[in-house]
């Protein structure tokens, strides 16, 4: 995805225009030449090609363009530039068309004929809004968030769809302190366009976490196949239980089901997935096993430990910070440490980072560890330090 580019506040801003009916065409190009610098062209694919050329401002679009609807055109907007404001224009009040472009991101809708000097309030006006937007998102950069969070929800299908396309897996050990070992590898989700957790919430506001889901464990059971040994961790989104391919028995991950560990999370409730028990039985019958991860982080504890029947938890990172200066964390630990032992559950501390976190831990009978002390992620399996 590149960067938005930067507006020239001394040149005109530059609109992009496209309609099939020619005489429109000119008639716009001829009223709106001394406000903007125009490129007027035909069809959605000639648009297409300028918009890398172009360093446009804003674009004015008929809706229906020919060879590709409007919703399309605007998601392939979208992979070339998250604040470029659209306004369409149509020549019939089609309600739908128009409640779908505006949803997917066009700024207006205008409906044919309409008052040019309105037509060129609305183009005004957008051109500010994107100075706007495009000085937020280069502030958000500058102090450090993830700005690549797209405005509209053309945009975010935009960033989850090359996020996709860009997915790797980071493998991060799980070790054994007593016996110095590498028992398993959590998989974790990676891509060159966003962080994982902006990821996956863009993902679930555009109705794509089943898709992201099934690429991600695609991906780990490839890269599954050649880890050296030791369980395979993978992490699944409750919503992820909806997906019928999670239960097709000739996956490449189902293959592996007897080393993997499904995590999933405790963050979001498990309760409002339909039939989860019955859901949770097939997977166990797949062969695969279960954790509840991020113990300790979420509200539904309880509920999710009696409906997963977990074969493992994991605590969470914020539960392990600095427990050797928190009595209050060792004995929360150590309660949940017993429960598991009486449960046969194992337990996973994660995001250890400090000796004396680990040994704290190893004092109140914690054995399995994860976190930087011992091995950041890595594309490659790295190695443990002991
Ligand atoms: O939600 P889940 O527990 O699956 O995610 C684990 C996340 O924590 C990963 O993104 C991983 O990169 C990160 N992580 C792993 N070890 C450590 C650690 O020691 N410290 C911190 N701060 N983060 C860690
Ligand atoms: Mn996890």
């Amino acid at each position: 995805m590149q960067p938005a580019q930067k507006p020239n506040p001394e040149a005109l801003p530059r609109l992009l225009l496209i309609d099939d009916d020619e005489v429109l065409r000119r008639t716009l190009v001829r009223y709106f030449a001394p406000t903007f610098d125009i490129t007027a062209v035909p069809s959605a694919e000639a648009a297409i090609e300028a918009l890398p050329k172009g360093a446009f401002d804003v674009v004015l679009s008929d809706v229906h363009l020919q060879g590709m609807s409007g919703v399309e055109f605007l998601k392939r907007l979208r992979e070339h530039d998250l604040d470029l404001p659209v306004i369409l224009m149509s020549g019939e009040p089609g309600l739908e068309a128009a409640i779908s472009a505006v949803e997917y991101g066009a700024m207006r809708y205008m409906l044919k004929p309409f008052d040019l000097g309105e037509l060129r309030n609305a183009l005004v006006r957008a051109v500010s809004i994107r100075r706007l937007a495009v000085a937020r998102r280069e502030s958000l950069e500058l102090i450090g968030h993830d700005a690549q969070a797209a405005g509209d929800r053309a945009g975010l299908i935009a960033l989850v769809e090359n996020a996709i396309r860009s997915l790797r897996v980071a493998w991060q050990p799980v070790v054994s302190w007593s016996r110095r070992r590498v028992v398993a590898w959590e998989a974790l989700m990676r891509s060159k366009i966003t962080n994982p957790d902006a990821l996956i919430d863009s993902a679930l506001t555009v109705g794509r976490i089943v898709e992201l889901g099934r690429a991600m464990r695609d991906a780990v059971a490839a890269a599954g196949e050649l880890a050296p040994p030791g369980d395979l961790h993978v992490n699944l989104h409750p919503q992820e239980l909806l997906d019928d391919a999670l239960y097709d028995s000739s996956t490449r991950l189902s293959r592996l089901a007897s080393r993997v560990v499904l995590e999933i999370t405790e963050r979001s409730s498990l309760e409002k997935i339909p039939a989860v028990r019955d859901r949770v039985a097939r997977l166990r019958k797949l062969g695969f096993r279960l954790a509840l991860d991020d113990m300790g982080a979420g509200y539904a504890g309880l509920a999710s430990f009696a409906l997963l029947e977990p074969d493992a938890v994991k605590l969470d990172i914020a539960l392990v910070r600095d427990v050797h200066k928190s009595p209050t964390r060792r004995r929360l630990i150590s309660s949940l440490l017993a429960a598991c032992k009486d449960l046969k559950c194992a337990c996973v501390a994660e995001g250890v980072e400090l000796p004396a976190e680990r040994d704290t831990l190893a004092d109140i009978g914690c054995d399995l560890f994860q976190g930087y002390l011992f091995a950041r992620p890595d594309f490659a399996f790295p190695d443990a330090k002991f």
